[in-house]
C-alpha cells in the first residue's frame, strides 16, 4: 500500500512513538575513553585542538578514569608520554614504563575498569615513527618483534586488552604468540586492522608528542582509498587471533565498518579519531554546529554503521548526556 494509506510520518509523530520505532541505541557502555599518561604529579595539561581532553599524570590518570567508570564508561584506551625516547622506543618495553606505571595504579584502584593498552612506538621513538627504522623505511619484522615485547610488558603491568596500532605486517600473530609463550593468554588483541593513513590524526600527534620527524605513515598506515583491501587486512588479522577488530578513522570510514561487519562477528571498534573530534568543536566554537547534538549523532551514526564499540574523546560528554536521558 502507497500514500495516502501509507503515512511514515505516523511514527514520527511523538517522541514516545519516535523512541519506540528506534532502531539504534547508544549507551555509555558502547564507549572507550583515550587517555593520555605523562610523567609528574598532579599534571593534568591541557591539550589545545582537543577541548576536554589532558596529558595527565599517573595520579591525575586514575582520578579521570574513576569519574569516566563513574559515569558508566568500562573501559579506558591509554597512550604514554615517555620520560625519554630513542631510535628503537625501547622505553615502551620498560618495566617501569610510564604506560606499565598507569596500568599497575589502574589495576590497584579500579580492578573492574578494562584497561587497554596501545602497542605502537610513534610516541617512544625519537624520529616519531611507529617502528625500528632502516634508513628511512620502518623495517616490517625488526619492529614486530619489538612489538611482541611491548605487548608481553603491557599485559604483564595489568593491560587487560593490547591493541596494536602499528599496522606493521604480521604484528598480531607475533604478539598473541608472545603473550601465550608468557603465561598471559586471557591478554585479549584489539587489532587497528583496518587503519588509514588519515589526514585526521593531527591533534593526536599534538597529544600525544608523536609526529613523525621526515615523511609519513603511507608506508604501513592504509590507503584511504583502499576499501577491499581493508577487508584482506582484516582477514589475516583474524586469522592470527585478533579477539576484536577495529577500524580508523570512523565517520569518513562507515561503508568499512559496514562491509567488516557483514564480514565478521568479532566485536568491532570504531575510533573516532583526534581530527573528527577536533572537527566538531571547532565548528560549535565557531557557532556554526550544536557540540552536543554533532557528537551524539556522529557517534550514533557509527554505530548505526554497525560498530559495537566507539572509541571516542567525547566519551565522558556523551556518557553524560546518555544518562541525563539524551535520546535525540
Ligand atoms: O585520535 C587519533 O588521531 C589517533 C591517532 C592514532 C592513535 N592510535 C595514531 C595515528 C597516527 O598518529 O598516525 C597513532 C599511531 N600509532
Amino acid at each position: 500500500m502507497a500514500f495516502p494509506e501509507t503515512r511514515l510520518r505516523r511514527l514520527r509523530r511523538t517522541p514516545v512513538l519516535r523512541r519506540m520505532v528506534r532502531e539504534t541505541r547508544l549507551a555509555a557502555d558502547d564507549l572507550i575513553y583515550p587517555l593520555f599518561v605523562c610523567p609528574g604529579q598532579g599534571v593534568a595539561r591541557p591539550v589545545s585542538s582537543m577541548p576536554g581532553v589532558f596529558q595527565h599524570s599517573v595520579d591525575r590518570l586514575v582520578e579521570a578514569a574513576k569519574e569516566a567508570f563513574d559515569d558508566g564508561i568500562p573501559a579506558v584506551l591509554l597512550f604514554g608520554i615517555p620520560e625519554r625516547k630513542d631510535a628503537t622506543g625501547s622505553a615502551a618495553w620498560a618495566e617501569d614504563g610510564i604506560v606499565q606505571r598507569a596500568l599497575a595504579a589502574l589495576k590497584r584502584s579500579l580492578p573492574e575498569l578494562v584497561a587497554i593498552a596501545d602497542v605502537c612506538f610513534c610516541e617512544y621513538t625519537d624520529h616519531g615513527h611507529c617502528g625500528v627504522l632502516e634508513g628511512e623505511t620502518v623495517a616490517n619484522d625488526e619492529t614486530v618483534a619489538n612489538l611482541a615485547r611491548q605487548a608481553v610488558s603491557l599485559a604483564r603491568a595489568g593491560a587487560d586488552v593490547v591493541a596494536p596500532s602499528d599496522m606493521m605486517d604480521g604484528r598480531v600473530g607475533a604478539i598473541r604468540r608472545a603473550l601465550d609463550e608468557a603465561g598471559l593468554a586471557d591478554a585479549a588483541i584489539l587489532s587497528y586492522a583496518a587503519k588509514f593513513a588519515s589526514a585526521f590524526y593531527g591533534p593526536f600527534r599534538e597529544a600525544a608528542e608523536s609526529a613523525p620527524a621526515f615523511g609519513d605513515r603511507r608506508s604501513y598506515q592504509m590507503d584511504p582509498a583502499n576499501g577491499r583491501e581493508a577487508l584482506r587486512e582484516v582477514d589475516l588479522d583474524v586469522a592470527e587471533g585478533a579477539d576484536m577488530l577495529m577500524v580508523k578513522p570512523a565517520l569518513p570510514y562507515l561503508d568499512v565498518v559496514r562491509a567488516v561487519r557483514r564480514r565478521y562477528g568479532h566485536p568491532l571498534v570504531a575510533y573516532q579519531v583526534s581530527g573528527e573530534y577536533a572537527m566538531i568543536h571547532a565548528a560549535a566554537g565557531n557557532g556554526w554546529i550544536d557540540y552536543q547534538r554533532v557528537l551524539m549523532e556522529s557517534l550514533l551514526a557509527i554505530r548505526r554503521a554497525g560498530a559495537d564499540l566507539i572509541i571516542t574523546y567525547g566519551a565522558r560528554d556523551a556518557a553524560r548526556l546518555l544518562h541525563r536521558g539524551w535520546t535525540e
